[in-house]
């Protein structure tokens, strides 16, 4: 069986709007308000799909949750009295963000030889806490055979648990044993620390890692300050490479030297505050990226056209490209709607690594199945919305209707 990095891009839902939910994140936070536009953000969404599949890599999606969610709208009594906010979040497409669907660890990594799952509970945010049961049935769908997979649920909701944005995976190649590594933040500053240690535990446990090939690391509170409300905004990870900020971890050296000593092989490469501070990393989104290896065996960086057009990161990436490191190509891409409620191109994917065969052939990608994706969406998503339509009950059904017409060309009726 041959493993391969496959990687599962949120198709945008129908309901994609600015409605300033997630406090710490600071592009919800200048974007509330705004008029947005999700057919143009779920063709985005495609368009990078259909560019890393050019790329000869192997591309899987993830459908959008039900919207609004007339689940969580009962389960908080929901009248018409209740806060606009809360009305908002039963709106929300947050889900695109598949990066935060869950944690996965390969089959190498773990004790009974099957790739574990552990769908993330998301309970710092209310308007995403209501995802993970919805996006649990899919996953145990998308990867239902149980000789290699385990698909989890949530861990309990007293920990925050945000999933593979505050998880990376180190080895020497994606199918050798790996060394996974966990950030979590503390409490205590700003903004809340949406990961917690214990989650972290947690789910490795219960993917029963290798102790010895496991690392739990703090993320730096200066970051999380500064807006990075996840690690995968500061730091990204493929193979045997990090790159990272160098404020990205409470105690950058330490973790380094547990890395490299644990994977000798490890290559890490460090952006200086210097040349990129935290604020220009978080507004360019530079880290949050796709480090992926090419089918040539190089690596290239998926960043956001905001990183590629910051003069500042900009020049630190074209001296990177001129140095002989181990990221040899940077391919910008345009996800800007998504970008204006800070999710850029590493949020909207999450990685397995399996054997293609071994997952439903319903949730793989070919350029045949985007065209297909395109039509539905061109033709049922709304053009924009603004946040004072929320609650509109011709615009819900318009979205509703929408999902369905996807999950119905996808045969995917059993999400309806
Ligand atoms: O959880 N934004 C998402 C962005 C998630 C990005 N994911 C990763 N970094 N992996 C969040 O903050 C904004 C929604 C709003 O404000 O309407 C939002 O949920």
């Amino acid at each position: 069986m041959s493993l391969v990095e496959i990687n599962f891009d949120g198709i945008v839902g129908p309901s994609h709007n600015y409605a300033g939910l997630s406090l710490g994140n600071i592009a919800s936070a200048n974007n509330a308000g705004e008029t947005s536009y999700p057919r143009a953000a779920a063709l985005q969404g495609l368009g990078k799909m259909r560019h890393n599949l050019a790329l000869g890599l192997t591309q899987g999606f993830l459908l959008p949750l039900p919207r609004p969610n007339a689940t969580f709208l009962n389960a908080i009594g929901a009248d018409g009295s209740e806060d606009r906010r809360l009305l908002a979040a039963a709106w929300s497409a947050s889900s695109m963000w598949t990066a935060n669907a869950a944690t996965v660890s390969p089959a190498p990594d773990t004790t009974d030889g099957r790739c574990h799952l552990t769908a993330a509970n998301l309970v710092t945010m209310p308007h995403r806490s209501q995802e993970w049961p919805d996006t649990v049935k899919q996953l145990r769908l998308a990867f239902a055979d149980p000789a290699h997979f385990a698909v989890h649920d949530a861990v309990p909701a007293c920990f925050g648990d945000e999933g593979a944005a505050n998880h990376m995976r180190i080895g020497t190649t994606h199918g050798a044993p790996g060394l996974e590594i966990f950030v979590y933040g503390k409490s205590g500053g700003a903004f809340p620390a949406r990961q917690h240690e214990q989650a972290s535990r947690a789910v490795a446990r219960l993917h029963s890692l290798d102790p010895a090939r496991t690392l739990f690391v703090e993320q730096n509170p200066e970051a999380i300050a500064a807006g990075a409300f996840h690690n995968d905004v500061v730091a990204v990870a493929n193979e045997r490479v990090l790159f990272t900020h160098e404020l990205a971890f409470a105690d950058p050296e330490g973790t380094y030297a547990a890395i490299q000593e644990k994977l000798p092989e490890a290559e890490i490469v460090i952006v200086p505050a210097e040349a990129v501070s935290l604020a220009d990393a978080i507004k360019s989104y530079l880290f949050n990226a796709q480090l992926l290896t090419l089918p040539s065996g190089e690596m290239g960086l998926v960043i956001p056209l905001e990183a590629w057009e910051h003069p500042r990161v900009r020049a630190w990436l074209d001296a990177m490209l001129a140095s002989n490191g181990p990221i040899r190509r940077v391919l910008p891409v345009d996800v800007r709607q998504s970008m204006a409620n800070g999710g850029g191109p590493a949020c909207l994917r999450l990685r397995v690594v399996a054997d293609p065969a071994t997952v439903d052939p319903r949730f793989l990608l070919d350029e045949a199945k985007i065209a297909l994706i395109e039509t539905i969406v061109a033709a049922h998503w709304p053009e924009s919305i603004s946040p004072d339509q929320l609650g509109d009950p011709v615009l819900a059904a318009q979205i509703v209707a929408a999902r369905l017409a996807l999950l119905e060309t996808l045969d995917l009726d059993e999400l309806a």
